[in-house]
């Protein structure tokens, strides 16, 4: 079961979408609303969902005409970062001027207890399925990191999944690690989307295929997948981290870190199309604009 949130006139509707793509629309106005209506009904957020859709009619429309919206506004939106070995090599090609021999820091910080995180957006940058993403004007080489997104109430706890884009300027991050807030965050810079899957019917988090297509004047010009299996640590460890002496607001995004790097020639263009796919999630398209 996953929940969207599509856009009906002025308002922006909250819907559940069954594994069939039938969308029912819920009541509550948006999805921390409903995990607070199931904490108050003594069950869990799938429970509440499916007694609301039981003997209800879904909604005549095609979920894939829907004009969907960023399934939550979240307040926050954190990411982790060297997470999987294809991030640590390209990070190092990064720092090093393209020497993979090269010892940085970013195979120390691969291979310590303590896991790389970083603030990455808040919900006024974070922009949902079908929207822009903006490219820094003062960068030549920027690219999406696809990746898996945890949904996480105040306790720290995983309610559901959803797809992240952390957009990000591999010249500015490669030129000094101090400068990673400006090489993650601008305006626009975060894609979330295009639905949560809930925790109760996410089978297996390390089993999920990743794809990243990217499109330029309708040709796709990237196409990569990799498995969340390649993940080099667990999904708890992260939050936990994350929480350690820290306040988490109601519906927090972390973004688990990417597992796929477009090759390293390839910088985006205002206009490129790009999709990410998680298995049992959904895609999440955006077009890049200029900032
Ligand atoms: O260390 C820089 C950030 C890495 C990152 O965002 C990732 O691995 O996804
Ligand atoms: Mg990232």
């Amino acid at each position: 079961m996953r929940i969207i949130r599509f856009v009906e006139g002025d308002a922006r509707v909250l819907a559940a979408l069954t594994d069939e793509n039938q969308v029912y629309p819920l009541p509550d106005s948006d999805f921390m609303t409903l995990v607070r209506r199931a904490d108050r009904e003594g069950c869990s957020v799938l429970e509440a969902v499916n007694r609301q859709i039981a003997g209800a009619v879904p909604s005549d429309k095609d979920f894939g005409s829907l004009a969907l919206a960023a399934p939550i506004d979240a307040p926050e939106v954190w990411a982790a970062g060297v997470t999987y070995l294809r991030s640590k090599e390209a990070r190092n090609y990064e720092a090093t001027g393209g020497r993979l021999d090269a010892s940085t820091f970013y195979d120390k910080v691969y291979d310590a207890e303590r896991p790389e995180l970083f603030m990455k957006s808040t919900a006024a940058r974070t922009v949902g399925p079908g929207g822009d993403v903006c490219l820094r004007s003062d960068s030549s080489w920027q690219v999406p990191e696809p990746e898996l997104a945890l949904v996480l109430d105040g306790g720290g706890g995983i309610i559901g999944y959803t797809i992240g884009n952390d957009m990000s300027c591999r010249d500015i991050e490669g030129e000094n690690p101090l400068y990673l807030p400006q090489a993650k965050i601008w305006r626009q810079s975060c894609s979330i989307g295009p639905a949560i899957r809930l925790a109760d019917t996410m089978s297996d988090p390390y089993k999920l295929t990743i794809t990243c297509r990217i499109f330029r004047d309708g040709e796709k010009v990237v196409e990569e997948s990799a498995s969340t299996g390649q993940l080099k640590r667990k999904l708890d460890e992260l939050v936990a981290y994350l929480a350690k002496d820290n306040i988490l607001f109601d519906g927090t995004v972390l973004l688990t870190g990417t597992c796929i790097v477009p090759p390293n020639q390839f910088t985006l263009a205002p206009g490129d199309r790009i999709e990410i796919d998680i298995t049992g999630i959904g895609t999440l398209t955006n077009t890049a604009v200029s900032a």
